[in-house]
């Protein structure tokens, strides 16, 4: 509960901060797109972790809140990169099923759009197996409306959450991000490899383009990088970078 009346009251004076996770592109590891991850530096216990108070947020309901502060403060920052010149390629931003399940989803998305004057081409939803798979025709019915303002959609997590394929083939996903518990010992289980290897062909055969999280290694990415993945994500390139620090790092990659 303590948490919980913190971060209501994070929320209500400008407490959170959204920072960059960088992905490259998995040929010549140049930076191709960001994802937008959220931050909370309270004023006495420094920075909590989101692993900590998005389910916090999820329970209470305040996600709500907290995921419109979240794609404000991303849609601003993504047309001014982009009329700097230093967007990068697309920027990521987590949706929590519990967001995904409210309807007024769309319509908040789209006056942001406009309000912002975000080009919806530069930003990706990334959605869990498990916001997807709960309600099959609302799934169908917000995803549709997503795409149909213009908007890309991810699939995060994959592998982990519910086994079923099937919404592979009927909902319009444009990225696959492999999790990272697949890349995690794919040095030591030969098997892993293989799996991964199969994950990328299916998802480049649904015309999705895949993307692996969690690389730690050099030898992690030059593997990844052999199987043809698109893009890599992870702290062996990039962790989570303040808005500044990540202008900085486009200027001098410019
Ligand atoms: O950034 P970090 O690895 O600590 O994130 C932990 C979890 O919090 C991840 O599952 C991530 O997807 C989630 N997360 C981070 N930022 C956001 C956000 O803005 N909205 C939502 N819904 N989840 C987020
Ligand atoms: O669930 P989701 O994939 O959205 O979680 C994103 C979180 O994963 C980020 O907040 C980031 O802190 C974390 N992350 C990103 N790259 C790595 C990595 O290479 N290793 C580990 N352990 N975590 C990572
Ligand atoms: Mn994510
Ligand atoms: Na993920």
């Amino acid at each position: 509960l303590w948490l919980e009346i913190e971060l209501q009251k994070a929320l209500q004076n400008n407490g959170l901060e959204v920072w960059y996770q960088p992905k490259v592109h998995a040929r010549d590891f140049s930076i191709n797109g960001a994802e937008a991850l959220v931050r909370w530096n309270h004023p006495v216990e420094g920075y909590i972790s989101p692993a900590q108070f998005i389910p916090v947020a999820e329970r209470s309901g305040l996600i709500e809140q907290l995921g419109q502060v979240v794609m404000r403060e991303v849609f601003t920052t993504v047309r001014y990169w982009k009329t700097q010149g230093l967007l990068p390629g697309k920027v990521a931003i987590n949706l929590s099923p519990q967001q995904f399940g409210n309807p007024n989803l769309i319509q908040f998305v789209d006056k942001l759009r406009k309000a912002t004057g975000v080009n919806p081409n530069d930003i990706t939803f990334e959605l869990t197996e498990s916001a997807v798979m709960s309600d099959g025709e609302h799934t169908i019915q917000m995803l549709n409306a997503i795409k149909k303002l213009g908007f890309s959609l991810s699939i995060d997590d994959f592998g982990t959450g519910y086994s079923s394929l099937s919404y592979l083939a009927r909902f319009p996903l444009d990225e696959l991000k492999i999790d990272r518990a697949f890349i995690k010992d794919i040095e030591e289980i030969p098997k892993q490899l293989t799996l991964i290897e199969n994950i990328i062909n299916l998802g480049k055969s649904l015309n999705m383009s895949v993307v692996a999280e969690g690389v730690e290694t050099r030898q992690q990415a030059t593997l990844l990088s052999n199987l043809d993945c698109h893009a890599i994500q992870g702290f062996h390139f990039y962790k989570p970078l303040p808005k500044n620090e990540l202008e900085a790092t486009l200027h001098k990659h410019n």
